[in-house]
């Protein structure tokens, strides 16, 4: 492990874009392996991490989802990337019509943090209502629980690689790292085939951290063996 580097805080400190301003989207919109790798690749997206809202039944599990649906909650820099732009994104990736097949699991789901974001969530629906040709039927509340999935459902795609997490274990050495790291998020994204390894280098060449540890960062990126 690097020196210094024992907790999760440390770890955003160290290795994570620093931001002034951090907002939280929570949206469901089917399976959710898929678009934690999507939105994971996107510039301003901070953190990523998969888990189930929107229903009433305590303590879900993915074997006892209960009413929850399959939701992806993302940390991200509005000045780098707007709630409007992750909310389109949300809409052009999914058909938020396709009705309940397995209960609530895999519905379009929306659950907005604050009254900005209600706004926003208005007007693009109207914009997208208009490009379908249909109305929108995602099930949009207020925020209220989100609980977090599994450790195998997080940053599925990237599980798929053990030798490359075994290189990856002393950036990101327990499934909390895994979850809230930016370079994981990145990684799990690019293994879904979502973005190229030259613009995540020149991302990361640009992230507001320390010289040491951007080198850190893109050292491992050249060298890792997938
Ligand atoms: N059809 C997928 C759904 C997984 S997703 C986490 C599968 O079981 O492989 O709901």
């Amino acid at each position: 492990m690097f020196q210094g580097y024992q907790t999760v805080e440390d770890m955003i400190n160290k290795f994570n874009p620093k931001s002034e301003t951090v907002e939280t989207a929570t949206f469901g919109m089917g399976c959710f392996w898929g678009p934690e790798a999507m939105f994971g690749s996107l510039h301003g997206v901070l953190r990523t991490r998969v888990g189930f809202a929107g229903g009433t039944s305590l303590k879900p599990t993915y074997l006892h989802m209960g009413d929850h649906t399959e939701t992806v909650e993302i940390d991200f820099d509005p000045s780098v990337i707007s709630y409007e732009e992750i909310l389109r994104k949300f809409w052009l990736n999914h058909y938020p019509n396709r009705g309940n097949y397995k209960g609530r699991q895999y519905i379009s789901l929306l659950r907005y943090h604050g009254d900005r974001q209600k706004e926003a969530i208005d007007r693009v629906k109207r914009e997208m209502e208009k490009k379908l040709g249909e109305s929108i039927e995602t099930d949009i509340a207020v925020f209220n629980d989100f609980t977090l999935a599994e450790e195998k459902h997080q940053k599925y795609y990237l599980k798929r690689y053990p030798n490359t997490l075994k290189q990856l274990e002393d950036l990101l050495p327990h499934t909390e790292h895994l979850v809230n790291s930016t370079f994981a998020a990145r990684l799990n994204g690019f293994v879904k085939g979502f973005g190229k390894l030259s613009s995540l280098k020149n991302e990361i060449a640009s992230w507001n951290i320390e010289e040491e540890h951007r080198e850190t960062l893109l050292n491992k990126l050249g060298t890792i063996k997938w």
